[in-house]
């Protein structure tokens, strides 16, 4: 469990030094995007993040896939990285930063690190997914990041709840929005912060929570030091790293981050077809996912021999209901046996066994259903900026 004295003790190792030149590229990594770059290079550029294959413009870091074979809680310094603006804090005063609580409140709150850790703890275990994980798959082809399978990540969340700190300063009737912003800051001063907001409901549910710790330990600085929320089931759009300021709203929320980015289309799935007109909304509850991960696209297979399939599924705003693996391009399924269960919002371990029937080409493939009875999709949903993808991903493979 953490404690203060760990996380403050963390202070001298919070700093994000950039690694010397020397560390650089040394390999490359190659992506089976469409039409897209096909090959990046793995850099080492962050301390205490692994090698990584980076982008250049921003810190977009994805997890290699094959962390996610490891096991249902990848390590921290694999954990994906995502920031909108170029510029991130290189070093954070734990001594001087405050958690400030103000707008549409009884009291306003000024809290250091250590009375927001003298609350009662709270823990769960969720997936953060950004909602473009996967773009890079759309076709046709959308403007944004290009992820992979890469930008999600679970972890097993230590902190307060929202809710508690909300009580603390006491939100007064009236109160519709919670609006969360960060020490992060645009490179230019007429460019929109980065700023999301919660309905006043949700924001008390007692899920949301105010994370300092992801699996027992101080966040990395890249994944929000020292504070981030989590949303559980949401995308992670919404899990405003280095939180610093919360404004309770008494009007819905108009900026940027929520009005005109993050929509989706308000059909099922945010799938359209290109060109189509339709209401748009802002993103909000993910769907479920699954993927194999220790057999890789074209490999060959033995013939007749047993052999085991496994990955992980997540059911995106609930639990894990069953996967089902297909050997067979999706001709025949069978329940895959589920790991164990570390909470609705986490990753899910499956494993199932086949038999590769003949030197056929063939396709595996696995389905998440989740607890509400939602299903993984046959066929890619499709919108304009590439959010929510969910298809039942194949693996095609041959047996000799
Ligand atoms: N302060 C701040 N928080 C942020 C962002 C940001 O740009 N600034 N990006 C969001 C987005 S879009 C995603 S997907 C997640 C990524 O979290 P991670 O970097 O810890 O993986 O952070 C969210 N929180
Ligand atoms: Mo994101």
């Amino acid at each position: 469990m953490i404690t203060r004295r760990r996380l403050l003790g963390e202070a001298g190792l919070a700093g994000l030094a950039m690694l010397s030149s020397s560390a650089r590229a040394e390999t490359t990594v190659k992506l089976a995007l469409p039409d897209g770059v096909d090959a990046r290079p793995i850099t080492r550029p962050f301390r205490r993040k692994a090698r990584w294959c980076c982008s250049t413009t921003a810190p977009l870091l994805e997890t290699p896939f094959e962390v996610f074979d490891r096991g249902v809680l990848p390590p921290n310094e694999r954990f994906f990285v995502r920031w909108h603006w170029p510029l991130i804090l290189k070093r954070v005063n734990v001594d001087t930063f405050r958690l400030n609580v103000h707008g549409h409140v009884d009291r306003m709150l000024s809290l250091s690190l250590e009375e927001l850790m003298a609350l009662p703890q709270f823990e769960i275990a969720a997936v953060n997914q950004c909602s473009g994980n996967s773009r890079g798959f759309f076709e046709p082809r959308v403007a944004g990041g290009e992820w992979g399978n890469g930008a999600m990540g679970n972890a097993r969340w230590s902190g307060v709840r929202l809710k508690d700190v909300l009580d603390r300063a006491g939100v007064k009737t009236g109160a519709v929005e919670v609006r969360l912003s960060g020490l992060d800051a645009p490179p230019v001063a007429d460019a929109p912060r980065f700023i999301k907001s919660l309905a006043i409901d949700h924001a008390r549910d007692s899920e949301v929570m105010i994370a300092y710790a992801m699996n027992g330990n101080p966040l990395p600085l890249l994944n929000g030091f020292p504070l981030r929320v989590v949303v559980p089931g949401w995308y992670g759009t919404y899990w405003v790293k280095m939180l610093s300021d919360i404004e309770v709203l008494d009007q819905p929320d108009t900026n940027f981050w929520m009005k005109s980015a993050y929509l989706i289309p308000d059909t099922p799935g945010a799938d359209i077809k290109p060109g189509d007109n339709v209401k748009m909304v802002p993103i909000s509850r993910m769907n479920p996912r699954s993927f194999i991960t220790n057999i890789k696209a074209g490999s060959t297979l033995h013939a007749g021999a047993s052999t085991l399939v496994r990955g992980i599924a997540f059911g995106g705003d609930t639990g894990v209901k069953r996967v089902d693996f297909s050997p067979d391009g999706g001709n025949t399924w069978e329940a895959a046996r589920l790991g164990k269960d570390e909470g609705k919002y986490g990753f899910r371990h499956f494993e199932a066994r086949f038999r590769p029937a003949s030197t056929r080409a063939t396709t595996l493939m696995a389905r998440c259903t989740n607890d509400n009875g939602v299903t993984q999709p046959d066929r890619p949903n499709w919108n304009p900026a590439g959010f929510m993808r969910n298809v039942i991903e194949s693996i095609p493979v041959s047996a000799a």
